[in-house]
């Protein structure tokens, strides 16, 4: 097959995923090419069978907002023509889908037939998805993708109540491949911030609002009232210099680590012992799904997607949003003594497991080849 890969290109969730996705396709043999505005952050250009086409927007002084979307229809348009592309995958809703949908019609109006596959993440559905200047254009191209899947259950259910969608939706859930974790080594951060072997507490994401970072360094003030602990913060956002001042006034900013953003986060989950995401919503929850992989427990809110990925009192525990007593509790219970902590840390892998690669990338080989029948 050769299949069109659209994505953001930053550290988000729905980028790395459509990331993986693709380089999984392209190492099983079919050829994949990547559309984005930049590099996707977890994109080796440079593997086999992978191609990547930027879509590079000109400024003119008439327009004070340059129409984005419409270069990347017309880079669609071109990549589909000239590649040969059999279907294309477009990540989130907007402004993806309703590009793919123009470039569907260009490339119909000359006798091409293009198959556009939309998978929902999260945000096009629950933030930006309730903002009345996208709502008809996301609800639009829902329906006239070719499919549409959604990450959990809970995104489904969401798209199906707030847009008036009238079409079958997939659940295909997130993934990880466990081979990469199998071949972790230490990078020796674990000596380095906790050189007394106390335990190694962390929490990856964009610290962006929804993340509700400021609630991970209360839950860790908490741990540390009782114990010694170290939190290690990986990833950057916009509240970042809340945080910090949080730090500050706690007293604890000895304790807690900044390392910014990584590639490679596998690496750094790898000198972890308990991940900490107390979202106020998820659609699916990729970050605590790499930290199980990685051998952590989590502790999470139970919004969205979350109790579809961590399964309360086995891989970790679910509180309700902003239960900060609760989730300091459930903390303390997994690391009372280090065979609680080996039993949950070995439960979290298992239950990781079932979102391994050969699980979750038939799902989309069917899908795919569904929408490539010929046509009777
Ligand atoms: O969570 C983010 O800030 C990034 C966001 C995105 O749109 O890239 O992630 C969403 O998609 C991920 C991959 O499917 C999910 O694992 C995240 O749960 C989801 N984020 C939210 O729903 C807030």
């Amino acid at each position: 097959m050769k299949i069109g890969i659209v994505c953001y290109p930053t550290f988000g969730g729905s980028g790395v995923v459509a990331t993986e996705l693709g380089l999984e396709m392209a190492a099983i043999g079919h050829e994949v090419h990547f559309i984005s505005y930049s590099m996707p952050v977890r994109l080796d250009p440079y593997a086999s069978n992978v191609f990547y086409h930027e879509v590079v927007v000109t400024d003119y002084p008439l327009f004070d907002y340059s129409p984005y979307e419409l270069v990347l229809t017309s880079k669609l348009v071109s990549v589909v023509k000239n590649e040969g592309l059999d279907l294309l995958h477009v990540h989130y809703a907007i402004p993806h889908a309703s590009a793919a949908y123009m470039a569907r019609q260009i490339l119909k109006s000359e006798g091409i037939h293009l198959p556009i596959v939309t998978t929902l993440h999260g945000t096009d559905i629950t933030l930006l998805g309730k903002d009345a200047s996208f709502e008809p254009v996301i609800t639009f191209a829902i329906n006239e993708s070719n499919a549409v899947t959604a990450v959990s259950s809970s995104l489904k259910n969401d798209t199906l109540a707030h847009f008036k969608v009238n079409r079958h939706i997939d659940v295909i859930p997130n993934f990880i491949n466990l081979k990469r974790y199998e071949t972790l080594v230490s990078n020796g951060l674990r000596e380095r911030y906790a050189p007394d072997g106390e335990p190694v507490l962390m929490h990856v994401s964009n610290f962006r609002k929804v993340k509700r970072v400021e609630d991970v360094v209360r839950v860790f003030s908490g741990v540390r009232s009782k114990i010694k602990a170290k939190l290690l913060l990986i990833g950057d956002g916009p509240d970042r210099y809340n945080v910090e001042q949080m730090c500050r006034q706690l007293g604890i900013c000895g304790d807690i680590h900044f390392l910014g953003k990584t590639k490679n986060v596998e690496r750094v989950l790898a000198n972890g012992d308990l991940f900490i995401l107390p979202s106020e919503t998820e659609s699916f929850g990729l970050a605590a799904l790499e930290a199980m992989a990685a051998g952590l427990p989590v502790i999470s809110s139970n919004s969205g997607g979350l109790p579809e990925v961590n399964e309360h009192g086995y891989s970790g525990y679910l509180s309700d949003v902003g239960d900060v007593e609760d989730m300091t509790k459930n903390a303390l219970d997994i690391l009372a003594t280090p065979e609680t902590l080996d039993r949950f840390k070995k439960q979290a892998l298992q239950q990781a497991e079932k979102f391994d690669l050969p699980n979750i990338l038939p799902m989309y080989l069917d899908l795919y080849a569904s929408l490539l029948k010929p046509l009777v």
